[in-house]
């Protein structure tokens, strides 16, 4: 019988990457999808995977509904890819940031332990947990964590309650503290998104400019195709862990946009940026670095896809979809 799966978050951007993946590996894998008005499935769609998941019903904020989910499908395998993603948007909605990325990973690991307690729980933690936590301008699994928004002090408790269950319970629970990773589906709101989408709009003549935030901030970008392989293989070692998953360079998101402009063949990109000041946090975390020397040794894994390629792949996509509309 082959391997269940179960991915929450599976609409999202690292959802159906993962999904492809153990789809490849032989797993039968399950998306959990809470109720929406007009869910939608293009991430899938573009990866072409749609239709080879199965699709149940629940809620991270709803606990019944994980424990019978859970109950059901006995599933090898978790990965909590559900959230409320957006740093930005942390801020005004922290009460539902709060529930859905820390009480929902409670209620979780509660499931798991009461209804499935051999299934292997992934949790997707962040680089936002280590803020202005900064070793000599790089982080690994020891670095401290000095959250800077609402979004970033949640995943500080899952992250926590991930470790507890583990040592508590005995259950196999990994941490993947996965730095920013990005694709064509990334969200429109996330920076790198945003600024391929706004190239590709302008080298179309569909925009004429494009408005940003604090152009400084450095981030240490990868592909979320590989990073996917990363979560997997922590579900493959004989105990639960936590990794740093990253490239171990940085960028600024204006060499992001230079970049980006320069793929379309556009060197003067000042000319099209615009300072908005909507899109400064209250709280920023200025620099983040990688340190994912654990995850080679110990998982073998390695990001296969340099920040150019991933700036370039990213432009053509929004070029290909922009011009087939
Ligand atoms: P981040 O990603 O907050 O690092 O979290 P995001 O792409 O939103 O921001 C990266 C940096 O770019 C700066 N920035 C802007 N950001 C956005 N979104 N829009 C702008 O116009 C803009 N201008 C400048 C930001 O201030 C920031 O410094 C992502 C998310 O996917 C998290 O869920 C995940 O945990 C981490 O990556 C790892």
């Amino acid at each position: 019988m082959a391997k269940k799966a179960l991915i929450t978050g599976i609409l999202g951007q690292d959802g159906p990457y993962l999904a492809k993946h153990l789809l490849e590996n032989g797993y039968k894998v399950y998306g959990l999808i809470r109720r929406y008005s007009n869910p939608t499935f293009d991430n899938l769609d573009f990866l072409k995977i749609t239709k080879e998941v199965e699709y149940v019903q629940g809620d991270m904020a709803d606990e019944a509904s994980l424990y019978s989910i859970m109950k059901m499908l006995q599933p090898a395998e978790v990965y909590n890819l559900a959230a409320q993603s957006f740093v930005g948007a942390s801020w005004e909605q922290a009460k539902i940031t709060t529930e859905i990325n820390a009480l929902g990973v409670l209620f979780m690991l509660n499931a798991i332990k009461f209804f499935s307690p051999a299934t292997k729980f992934y949790q997707a933690s962040t680089s936002e947990m280590f803020g202005l936590g900064n070793d000599n301008g790089i982080q690994d699994e020891q670095t401290n964590f000095h959250p800077r928004s609402p979004y970033g002090v949640s995943k500080v408790y899952a992250y926590w309650m991930t470790v507890n269950f583990r040592e508590s319970y005995n259950m196999f629970t990994a941490n993947g503290i996965l730095f920013n990773h990005e694709s064509p589906i990334r969200g429109i709101q996330f920076v790198t998104r945003k600024i391929t989408d706004g190239v590709a709009r302008i080298k179309l003549g569909l925009a004429k400019d494009l408005r940003l935030g604090n152009l400084k901030s450095r981030r240490d970008w990868g592909f979320a195709g590989d990073y996917v392989e990363a979560m997997h293989l922590m579900l493959q070692q004989d105990k639960g862990d936590d990794y740093v998953v990253g490239t171990g360079q940085n960028h600024s998101v204006e060499e992001f946009v230079e970049l980006a402009f320069a793929e379309v063949g556009i060197k003067d990109w000042q000319k099209y940026v615009i300072a908005d000041p909507r899109f400064i946090r209250p709280a920023e975390v200025p620099d983040l670095k990688a340190d994912p020397s654990k995850a080679k040794k110990i998982l073998g894994w390695q990001p296969k896809t340099s920040f150019k390629e991933l700036v370039s792949m990213m432009v053509k996509a929004d070029l290909l979809r922009l011009s087939q509309k």
